[in-house]
């Protein structure tokens, strides 16, 4: 891939020999975590073609957009309202962010105690080894927790990055109108940006695209809740992660063609483990490609990941954008609503999280839980008190894993898991 696109990136402004380093480890990396998994559906061979040409063709295509005039948005979060992006013949993609690679390059300038999230993300804007960031017209980032909030200070001098202000108690009517005015801000910034109004009729449309981009995913996510999973976690996981880098459309008939294969599999039985694997469903900080670490480790000691709790899984696909109307304050006031129901832990109070965790345990026929936190994320750390209560008065057992993307304590959290399913084991 490396020559077929060295003038591509050189004219991006990146970083080829250390962006060489990243290709390499990443391409190891699929090969032992993902490739070598037994039994995968035949249908993942696209989205193994998809990881394999991430920096590459996907790129271009994207860079062919900008060519005919189009903008690319970047972002890190699933607040960033993309149905208006793409209403504005715009495309958002999701920006790197998951990768221990660009953490000490990030380390040289901000404290060492932030999350792993924020580091890898404003690292790889530093070290210029991300041709998402490179190709992005203009980042969006959110007021969510204070770290991200104060970095996009200073990723603002590298980057122009637009803060987006959430409402902190999205339940409230005074929460839900000041977020109408602020995606009536973001409109306006859209529209500014690219140069390009964005109509009812557009809004409409852009609407329709990604509500079946997340329904294709709550279909894959349906699936996996049978026994035997037709599809492995980390498989699940990765295509999740995928839905925030490629084309929607193509993405979105890919994964429904995948979901009729795993269909055929649920009806002859097919799954990726065997029935008696223990069900974990993994539920916190948000997981962004390469983070394959915990459903790797699960996995490999004999659990299957039926279900992803997180921005990189249910709460973004969840529910869809319901519109009572036609006209734009209509279509922004369901986009208002549908934003407004993420559960993310930033929030106050947040039971509807809750809800959704026990909900999930129901449809899953979850065996245990493995609570996700990245470190220092203190608002997943925190809220863990109030899941583990409610996941224990359902007889549920909750592992805490507070974790970074290194790999120094995989042996570590091995064992815990071990010990975690001989006791999910000894309850069957
Ligand atoms: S809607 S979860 S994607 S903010 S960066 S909060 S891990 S300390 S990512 Fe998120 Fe949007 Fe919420 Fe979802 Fe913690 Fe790290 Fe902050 Fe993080």
């Amino acid at each position: 891939m490396a020559e077929k696109y060295e003038q591509m990136w050189k004219n991006l402004g990146m970083d080829l020999e250390r962006h060489g380093q990243l290709l390499n480890g990443l391409g190891q990396y699929y090969g032992s975590a993902v490739m070598s998994q037994k039994n995968r559906p035949k249908k993942m061979d696209y989205f193994d073609f998809v990881v394999s040409e991430v920096h590459g063709l996907r790129i271009k295509e994207l860079n062919d957009l900008r060519a005919q005039g189009k903008k690319v948005i970047g972002a890190f979060c699933i607040y960033a309202p993309e149905e208006l992006v793409y209403a504005a013949d715009s495309t958002m993609v999701g920006l790197c962010g998951g990768a221990d690679f660009s953490v000490p390059d990030a380390e040289a300038v901000l404290p060492r105690n932030l999350c792993p999230l924020i580091k890898s993300f404003y690292g790889f804007k530093i070290n210029r080894t991300c041709p998402y960031f490179q190709s992005s017209d203009l980042v969006v980032g959110e007021t969510t927790c204070d770290g991200k909030k104060k970095v996009y200070e200073l990723l603002n001098e590298l980057v122009p990055t637009y803060v987006l202000e959430v409402p902190h108690k999205p339940d409230t009517k005074q929460g839900k109108e000041f977020w109408f005015n602020e995606l009536q801000a973001f409109k306006a910034k859209i529209e500014e940006v690219t140069g390009n109004q964005i109509t009812p009729q557009k809004l409409k449309q852009a609407i329709e695209l990604i509500n079946a981009k997340r329904a294709a995913l709550k279909r894959l996510s349906d699936l996996r809740a049978a026994s035997p999973s037709p599809i492995s976690g980390l498989d699940g996981l990765l295509i999740n992660q995928i839905s925030f880098m490629d084309d929607v459309k193509r993405f979105t008939a890919k994964v429904n063609e995948l979901c009729d294969e795993l269909d055929q599999r649920r009806n002859d039985g097919v799954g990726v483990a065997s029935k008696d694997a223990p069900r974990l469903m993994i539920s916190g900080s948000p997981m962004a490609v390469p983070n394959w670490k915990v459903h790797t480790i699960a996995e490999s000691v004999g659990a299957t990941v039926v279900v992803e709790e997180s921005c990189v899984g249910t709460r973004y696909f969840t529910d869809p954008v319901e519109p009572k109307g036609e006209s734009l304050n209509d279509l922004i006031w369901a986009i208002d609503e549908k934003y407004s129901k993420i559960p993310c832990a930033c929030f106050t109070p947040n039971d509807r999280r809750i809800d959704s965790i026990k909900q999930l345990a129901k449809q899953f026929n979850i065996d245990g839980v493995i609570y996700y936190t990245l470190q220092n994320c203190h608002d997943y750390n925190v809220e863990g008190v109030k899941v583990e209560r409610a996941l224990k008065a359902q007889g549920l057992p909750m592992l805490k894993i507070e974790t970074d993307y290194a790999t120094g304590d995989s042996e570590q959290i091995k064992t815990r898991i071990q010990a975690f399913l001989e006791i999910i084991q000894g309850k069957q």
